[in-house]
């Protein structure tokens, strides 16, 4: 069996969510989702989720090409989370293009083309001013 590793906050789940994780589970047989925590999103954003980790985790889980969601609690261990999961493959979006090689030594690195014109951080600003 062949694993796909994931990474990301998920918040406000969209199309290019979607797309990503439909397109991760197809480079392999079983898809696992390191799912940022609520403190960690709020180190690496600036910001609470809008929805908190319980929710994302329920959306995710209900998809079906994800198998797995975990918590990921810290960015630094990602070398470790590869490793306890086994996985064969890390996938992650072009804006982490080269960001992720140093661990092309334990698993195959892929950067997926992003999905144009969305993002979770643009919904708010919109949602912000027409409201
Ligand atoms: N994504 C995409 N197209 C978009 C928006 C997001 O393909 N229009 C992808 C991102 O490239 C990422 C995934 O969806 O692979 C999750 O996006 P975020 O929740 O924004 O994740 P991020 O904050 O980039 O967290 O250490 C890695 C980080 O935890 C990744």
């Amino acid at each position: 069996m062949r694993k796909i590793i994931t990474f990301g906050t998920f918040d406000v789940l969209h199309i290019g969510h979607i797309r990503i994780l439909k397109r991760a589970r197809e480079h392999g047989d079983h898809l696992i989702v390191g799912l940022s925590s609520d403190e960690l999103n709020f180190n690496k954003k600036g910001r609470n989720p809008i929805y908190s980790f319980q929710s994302r985790e329920e959306l995710l889980s209900s998809m079906r090409f994800v198998d797995e969601v975990f918590k990921e609690e810290s960015l630094e261990q990602k070398r470790e989370y590869i490793l306890k999961y086994n996985a064969d493959v890390l996938v992650m979006g072009d804006d982490w293009a080269g960001k992720f090689d140093e661990f092309k030594d334990v698993c195959e690195v892929i950067y997926l083309p992003r999905t144009p014109s969305i993002s979770t951080t643009e919904i708010i600003e919109i949602i912000k001013e027409t409201s």
